[in-house]
C-alpha cells in the first residue's frame, strides 16, 4: 500500500473489492475518494488471503489505468489485422453488432454464431442466457483444459464433484499435478500451516516444484503417465487390502468388477510407464490409504492429458471412494450446489434453448460428457438429487477445436461469427497455428477485452471492459459451490468501459430479449440472486457492506441420509452414467498421446518428453505481459532442461533454443535445472510480446514463443469423454537457435 497517501483524510471510503488476477480472488480493501481509487491493500477479514496480496495482486492500480488499456469501443476500419481503428460510441457498436448477428441468424441459423471464453473471470451465466435466447448451442471456453472434465467425471461417479476439501482435519493431502506454491499462494500458505500440525503431503509432478520441495513424498512421474499411476494405486489399495470395506460394501456398486479389472495394473506394470519404481508407487498408495482422513486436491495437469484424461480422472476419483474419503470430516466434501441462493444455472435460462438447437452443438456427436448428451443426463440426475443442476456454461460446451475447425472447413457447418469475451485463444487454446487461422478466417468477430491482444487485433470490434475494481463479483467456483464470497465495485468503470454483463444484456435488449433482462445493472442481478439468503439487505452493495460472505452449515455423511446423486443412489465404481453415454464403465488404460513405447519411430525423431505449461509467477496465462513492474521480474520465456541433456545438445544456460513437435516449433530461453529428469522438457505457457507491433503479420509475436504451437488437438489425441486436448506428455526435440534462423518460428 502506498505510504505517501493519508488514508485517514476526510471523504475516503473503504470499499470491499477483490482481486481477479487468479482464481484465489483475494479480498481487497480499496480506498476511494471522488470516484478514484487512491490505494489498495489485502483485506485482513477475507478468509483466504487474510490480508495478503501477491506481487500480481499488488499492481491492480497499474492495471486499472495502464496506458495500453482499451478504453473506448473500437471498430476496424482497415483490413482485418491491419491495426487501423475508429473510436465509436457504444450505442453505435451495439446496434451494428446486433444487426450483423440478426442477419447471420436469418441466413445461416443461430448456430452459426459461437462464443469463446477462457477461465472463469466474469459473469458467464449472462453469456449463456443471451445465447440460449438467441438460439445457439455453440458456447465454449478452454475450460476443457481446466477442471470441467474432472467435475463431470466425478459427478457421474458420485453425484457431485468433491472440490471442497475439509483440510483442517485431514492427515494426508495428495497434490496431483498441482503446484499451489506458484499457482494458488493463499492455499499454499494454508497447507504450510497444516504441515506444522502433522499433515502429510504427497506431490505427483514431473518437476521439483516449490510445492514438491516441501512435500513428504515427491513422485516425479513421466509427464502424461498419470493414468498408469492412478490405476496402480487402485490396484494396491484393493489387492493389498487397504480399502474401507464397510464404505465399499454399504455405499459402492461394482467393487467386484473393479477388483477384477485392475488386477493387471500392478506397480510392476506401471513402473516402466511412469518412470517410478514399484516401491515408490506402493509407498505413496499406502501413505494416502492409511493416513486417514485424507484428500486428493484437483490439479490441472490431468485435465490436459488428452486421450487418457477421462480415464485418469475416473481412476483418481475411485481412490476417494475406495478409501471412504468422501464427505466425512477431514475428507473431500460433496456439498452440492447452493441451496440458499439463485445459482448460475438458474440464471442461464437453459430451457429456452430448443431441443433441435441443442442437437446442433458442435462436438456433441463425439465428445458426449460435457456437451448436451452428457450434461443433459447429469443435470437431470442432479436436479432429482439436489434439486438443482450444475452450471451449463462450462459443463455443457461446444468442442472448441472443432469450432475453430468448422470456421476453417465449413464442417459440420459454417460458423460465421465469434463473440470473444475474457480469453485470448491464440495463446491459450491448443495448436495455435490452427486457432490463428480460424480467427483470421471467421467472417465476423467481436472481442470484449482490457487490452489489444493478438486475438483482439484480428477482430471487427473491440469493446473496453471494466476490471475487478470497477465491477462487483460473486466468487462461487464456476457457480457450483454452496457458499458465496461477495465483493463490491470500488468505483464506476473508468473511461467508456463496461461490464461483460452489460455487453450481453445490451445485445439481448436489441434482439427481442427485453423481458428476460429485468436487471439494469449487474448489482441488480446479484441482488436478485442473494435475496433468498434472507439477510434482508436493501441492495447488493449493502449486503457486501454488512455481511459479504455466506457459508451454509455443513452436514457430513449426507449420503447416509440421501444417498449419492447417481442412478443407483450409490457411488458407482462401475459407472452406469458413463456406460449409458457409450464410454467404458471402468477406467481402461491408454498411454500418453505420444510416447516412446507405442511409437518408437516417432521417438527417434522426437526423443524428449514435453509438458507445456504450469502456472508461474508473476504472470497469469497470457495476461500481464504489458505491465513493466511484472515484466521486470520475468522478462523472457524459459524452458526447463536437465543439465545433462543440455550438455549433450550443446546448450548452455540462457541460450535461446527451439522446441519442436510435429505441429511446429517455438523458441524459449534454456533454464538448466536438476528439477526435471534428463528426458523431460517443460515450456512456459502464455507468452507474447505486447511491446511489438500488434498489426499483421507480427501480431505481438504471438506464435514465436507460444507453447500452444506445440500442443495437439487432433481428434485421436483428444479425450473421448470430454474432448479435452493434449498439453502434457508429448514428444519433442530441442536444439539451439543459431543466428540464421533466430527471427521467426516455422
Ligand atoms: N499449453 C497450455 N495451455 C493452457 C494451459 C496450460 O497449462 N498449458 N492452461 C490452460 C488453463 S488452466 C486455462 S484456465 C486457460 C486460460 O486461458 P484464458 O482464460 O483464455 O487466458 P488468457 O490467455 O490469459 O486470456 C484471458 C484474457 O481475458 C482478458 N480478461 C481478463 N479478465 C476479463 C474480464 O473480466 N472480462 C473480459 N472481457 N476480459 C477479461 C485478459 O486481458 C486476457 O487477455 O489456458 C489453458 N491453456
Ligand atoms: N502464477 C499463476 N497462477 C495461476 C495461473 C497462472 O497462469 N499463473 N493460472 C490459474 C489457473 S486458470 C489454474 S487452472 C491454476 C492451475 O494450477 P495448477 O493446478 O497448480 O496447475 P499448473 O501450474 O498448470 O501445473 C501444476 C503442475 O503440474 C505439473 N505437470 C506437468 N505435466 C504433468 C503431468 O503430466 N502429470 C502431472 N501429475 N503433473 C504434471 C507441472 O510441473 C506443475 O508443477 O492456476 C491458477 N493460478
Ligand atoms: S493470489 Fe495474487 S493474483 Fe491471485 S487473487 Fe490473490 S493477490 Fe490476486
Ligand atoms: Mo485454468
Amino acid at each position: 500500500m502506498s505510504k505517501s497517501i493519508d488514508l485517514q483524510q476526510e471523504g475516503i471510503e473503504v470499499k470491499k473489492s477483490c482481486c481477479y488476477f487468479c482464481h484465489q480472488n483475494c479480498g481487497v480493501l480499496a480506498y476511494v475518494k471522488d470516484g478514484k481509487v487512491l490505494a489498495i491493500e489485502g483485506d485482513p477479514s477475507y478468509p483466504t488471503n487474510e490480508g495478503g496480496l501477491c506481487c500480481r495482486g499488488n499492481i491492480a492500480l497499474k492495471h486499472l489505468d495502464h496506458p495500453a488499456r482499451v478504453n473506448y469501443p473500437l471498430k476496424r476500419v482497415g483490413k482485418r489485422g491491419e491495426g487501423k481503428w475508429e473510436q465509436i460510441p457504444w450505442d453505435q457498436a451495439m446496434d451494428e453488432i446486433a444487426a450483423k448477428l440478426a442477419a447471420i441468424r436469418d441466413e445461416f441459423g443461430a448456430e452459426a454464431v459461437a462464443t469463446a471464453g477462457g477461465t472463469s473471470r466474469t459473469d458467464d451465466w449472462a453469456r449463456r442466457r443471451f445465447m440460449n435466447m438467441f438460439g445457439s448451442p455453440n458456447c465454449f471456453h478452454n475450460s476443457h483444459l481446466c477442471w470441467i472434465p474432472t467435475f463431470m467425471v466425478e459427478t457421474a461417479i458420485y453425484g457431485w464433484c468433491p472440490f471442497d476439501l475439509d483440510l483442517g482435519a485431514s492427515r494426508c493431502l495428495v497434490l496431483w499435478g498441482q503446484n499451489p506454491g506458484a499457482s494458488s499462494m493463499p492455499e499454499m500458505h494454508h497447507i504450510r500451516e497444516l504441515q506444522t500440525k502433522g499433515l502429510k503431503v504427497i506431490v505427483i509432478d514431473p518437476r521439483f516444484t516449490e510445492t514438491a520441495a516441501k512435500a513428504d513424498l515427491w513422485l516425479p512421474l513421466r509427464p502424461g503417465s498419470d493414468l498408469a499411476l492412478a490405476l496402480a494405486w487402485v490396484n494396491v489399495i484393493i489387492h493389498e487390502g487397504l480399502y474401507d470395506a464397510e464404505f465399499v460394501t454399504e455405499y459402492c456398486e461394482g467393487f467386484g468388477e473393479l477388483a477384477d479389472h485392475v488386477e493387471q495394473f500392478t506397480p510392476e506394470w506401471a513402473a516402466p510407464l511412469t518412470w517410478l519404481t514399484p516401491e515408490q508407487i506402493r509407498e505413496s498408495a499406502y501413505m494416502y490409504a492409511t493416513s486417514k482422513p485424507g484428500n486428493i486436491q484437483w490439479g490441472v495437469a490431468i485435465d490436459q492429458l488428452g486421450k487418457s484424461a477421462g480415464a485418469a480422472m475416473h481412476a483418481r476419483a475411485l481412490l476417494r471412494a475406495l478409501t471412504g474419503n468422501l464427505d466425512c470430516p477431514g475428507s473431500d466434501l460433496l456439498t452440492g450446489p447452493s441451496q440458499d441462493s439463485i445459482t448460475d444455472e438458474e440464471m442461464e435460462a437453459n430451457d429456452m434453448l430448443p431441443e433441435a438447437q441443442k442437437a446442433k452443438q458442435i462436438g456433441a456427436d463425439r465428445f458426449k460428457l460435457i456437451t448436451w448428451p452428457g450434461y443433459g443426463r447429469i443435470a437431470e440426475l442432479a436436479k432429482k438429487h439436489w434439486g438443482k443442476a450444475p452450471t451449463a456454461e462450462w459443463m455443457c460446451e461446444a468442442h472448441p477445436p472443432s469450432v475453430f475447425n468448422a470456421i476453417i472447413t465449413g464442417e459440420p457447418y459454417q460458423i460465421k461469427a465469434l463473440l470473444v469475451s475474457a480469453t485470448n485463444p491464440v495463446n491459450s487454446y491448443g495448436q495455435s497455428k490452427m486457432t490463428l487461422e480460424a480467427l483470421r478466417k471467421v467472417d465476423f468477430m467481436v472481442t470484449c477485452e482490457y487490452w489489444m491482444t493478438p486475438t483482439a487485433a484480428l477482430s471487427d470490434y473491440v469493446l473496453p471492459i471494466a476490471g475487478a475494481l470497477e465491477r462487483p463479483t460473486i466468487t462461487n467456483s464456476y457457480g457450483c459451490a454452496d457458499f458465496l464470497l461477495c465483493s463490491q465495485r470500488a468505483i464506476q468503470p473508468m473511461y467508456e468501459r463496461r461490464n461483460d454483463y452489460n455487453f450481453w444484456r445490451d445485445l439481448g435488449m436489441r434482439m427481442g430479449q427485453e423481458e428476460m433482462w429485468p436487471w439494469e445493472t449487474v448489482e441488480d442481478a446479484y441482488h436478485y440472486r442473494i435475496e433468498p439468503l434472507g439477510y434482508g439487505a436493501e441492495s447488493y452493495d449493502e449486503f457486501v457492506d454488512l455481511y459479504r460472505f455466506h457459508f451454509p452449515e455443513r452436514e457430513y455423511f449426507k449420503y447416509k441420509r440421501i444417498g449419492f446423486g447417481t442412478p443407483s443412489g450409490k457411488v458407482e465404481l462401475y459407472s452406469s452414467t458413463l456406460k449409458d453415454l457409450g464410454y467404458p464403465p471402468l477406467p481402461e488404460y491408454a498411454g500418453p498421446v505420444e510416447n516412446e513405447l507405442d511409437d518408437p519411430e516417432l521417438a527417434k525423431e522426437y526423443p524428449l518428453v514435453l509438458t507445456t505449461g504450469n502456472g508461474f509467477m508473476p504472470f497469469h496465462h497470457s495476461e500481464h505481459f504489458q505491465i513493466k513492474e511484472l515484466r521486470f521480474l520475468r522478462h523472457e520465456p524459459r524452458v526447463e532442461i536437465n543439465p545433462a541433456t543440455a550438455a549433450e545438445l550443446g546448450i548452455a544456460d540462457e541460450d535461446w533454443v527451439w522446441i519442436e513437435t510435429r505441429r511446429g516449433r517455438i523458441k524459449q530461453k534454456a533454464a538448466l535445472t536438476q528439477g526435471v529428469a534428463p528426458r523431460v522438457i517443460v515450456t512456459e505457457r502464455g507468452w507474447w510480446f505486447p511491446e511489438r507491433s500488434m498489426a499483421e503479420p507480427e501480431l505481438g509475436g504471438c506464435l514465436e514463443s507460444n507453447t500452444n504451437v506445440l500442443t495437439s488437438v487432433d481428434d485421436e489425441h483428444c479425450d473421448p469423454f470430454s474432448g479435452t486436448w493434449a498439453n502434457r506428455g508429448l514428444l519433442c526435440k530441442v536444439y539451439k537457435v543459431n543466428g540464421a534462423d533466430a527471427k521467426e518460428g516455422k
